[in-house]
């Protein structure tokens, strides 16, 4: 169940990308079921094109262990739904990056989370500074569904770019596309330029489908 928002959030508000509106509570969206917490079988690993070529994996206490930075952010639903101004508390992908370097050559990454689900990133968009793996919303754990215990947030991207209940992250030399790029949207998913669809793509925006 969400928070009722403090004051209604007029269609005007600056803050909404084209198209979008504003959101009462917080619906929880995904596809598929909510996977089940395994403390000890947890792990978050990066692996793929790394500096070292090696793999790099945190146990939760671990993940839990490194430097955390709070992030005012908006998410913006493909559906048309915005949620304004939640502080996402959690490890920066900077953060991340800094702990296990890419590769130089490295273009773009592939976060993974439970059951295969999957987003493609540009580098530059994943080492943005405001890009978090989230554990909290507004000071409060996150719930099983909306990614307990770690979601990605990409502030400035649609919402499906960032997945819930996050295990890895692959480096990659070359682009490739995740879950929803696969299947119809945007590979780049932009929302100040309404980049919904895959059949908006212009060439260069993406690998070929
Ligand atoms: N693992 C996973 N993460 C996901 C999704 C999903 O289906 N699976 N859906 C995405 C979409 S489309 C949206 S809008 C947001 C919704 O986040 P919420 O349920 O916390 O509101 O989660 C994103 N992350
Ligand atoms: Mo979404």
């Amino acid at each position: 169940m969400g928070q009722p928002e403090q004051e209604p959030i007029p269609p005007s508000d600056p803050r909404l990308p084209p198209g979008q509106r504003p959101q009462r509570g917080w619906p929880a969206l995904h596809y598929g079921p909510v996977p089940r917490f395994k403390p000890l079988a947890w792990d978050f690993q990066v692996f793929g094109a790394t500096a070292s070529a090696e793999k790099h994996s945190w146990d939760f206490a671990g993940f839990n262990a490194l430097p955390r930075t709070t992030v005012r952010a908006d998410l913006h639903c493909v559906t048309k739904f915005s949620m304004l101004g939640n502080d996402w508390t959690g490890v920066s992908a900077a953060a991340v990056l800094a702990q296990v370097p890419p590769a130089p050559d490295v273009t773009h990454v592939m976060v993974w989370a439970e059951y295969g689900y999957s987003a493609n990133l540009r580098l530059a968009d994943f080492a943005d500074p405001r890009t978090v793996f989230a554990t909290h919303r507004n000071g409060e754990p996150l719930t099983a569904e909306h990614g307990f215990p770690v979601r990605l947030v990409v502030p400035q991207l649609y919402a499906w770019k960032g997945p819930k209940w996050v295990r890895a992250v692959e480096y990659m030399r070359a682009d490739r596309r995740g879950f929803w790029e696969e299947r119809g949207y945007h590979n780049l998913a932009d929302p100040w330029r309404e980049q919904r669809y895959s059949y908006q793509e212009e060439p260069g925006d993406g690998p070929l489908r």
